[in-house]
């Protein structure tokens, strides 16, 4: 098996912090658990999306406060702001509205629609008590426009919706693990296939648009991060004693290398077919 190359040991956390520069304006929110931008507007310019303590905030880029939602306690008796941040139309508007899911494990793990004043529009199912949303992503999987919605929770279950506006597309699959990430790889005619990993059991699963198996890798350790390459023809993913493999559109391991620490973030920067990787003790890795 041949080895990444492993670029950069330096520089440590605290010199990165260096440059970065003073903010225009601050948020006063105490527990800032997501921050994620997109124009859910429709007016061509990004709203910054923030998942607070128990708020799920949207701010213009002035620092202007659009709308804050709070999930109503009486359905589950918890007030969890939604952390697992992404961006579909779900009504067929040409809009796209924030979807998110608390990853709380008091919580159903169902994903809400947020509209345009911070309204609940729908909510996308559950799969019941002391779950929670842990991964959630939205990808063009056919090519024609339409962003699929897909969701892993803690009981191990993902959930996916072809087109976010109809209800009743969805698929549901179960694992035994629960789903710590998500990401999407060609499937070699073109089509996204939606690849699922968490939890202690160690394996990396590839599903097809209509929920069935068209590949299983198992690597043995818990996969802590994973990213597709710019082209979605490799997988790399990140696990928690420091091991990093490369994973083909088949799921063959076809690279590997070990870092010190324990990885945390895993990054495909675009147009780029290297990785790079933070580990929890505050260093930066490039692979290539
Ligand atoms: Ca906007
Ligand atoms: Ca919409």
């Amino acid at each position: 098996m041949a080895r990444f190359e492993v670029i950069g040991r330096k520089p440590p956390f605290d010199e990165l912090k260096a440059s970065i520069m003073y903010n225009h304006w601050l948020w006063p929110e105490p527990f800032v658990k997501r921050v994620a931008v997109h124009d859910i507007d429709g007016d061509g310019s990004d709203e910054v999306v923030l998942a607070g303590g128990m708020n799920t905030f949207a701010v213009d880029g002035a620092g202007k406060m659009l709308w804050a939602y709070q999930e109503d306690p009486s359905s589950h008796g918890s007030r969890p702001s939604l952390h697992e941040l992404v961006f579909a139309d779900v009504n067929n508007d040409g809009r796209d509205e924030v979807v998110g899911g608390a990853s709380d494990m008091w919580y159903h793990g169902a994903m809400i629609a947020i509209g345009p004043s911070g309204e609940k529009i729908k909510q996308y199912r559950s799969d019941g008590w002391v779950s929670g949303v842990t991964a959630a992503l939205c990808h063009d999987f056919t090519g024609d426009g339409t962003r699929s919605l897909a969701y892993g929770t803690r009981m191990g279950g993902v959930f996916f919706y072809p087109d976010p506006a109809d209800m009743r597309s969805r698929w549901y699959r179960r694992f035994a693990d629960r789903v710590d990430v998500l990401d999407v790889l060609d499937g070699g005619d073109g089509d996204g296939i939606l690849v699922v990993a968490g939890g202690d059991t160690g394996w990396v699963t590839a599903l097809d648009r209509q929920g069935d198996r068209v590949w299983a890798a198992y690597v043995g350790m818990h996969i802590r991060a994973m990213a597709s390459s710019t082209r979605r023809d490799r997988l790399t993913v990140a696990c928690e004693g420091g091991e990093v493999l490369e994973l083909d559109g088949q799921g063959a391991i076809v690279r590997s290398a070990t870092l010190e620490g324990s990885p945390s973030l895993l990054l495909s920067p675009p147009g780029d077919e290297g990785v790079v990787v933070g580990t929890r003790e505050g260093r930066i890795f490039r692979l290539e």
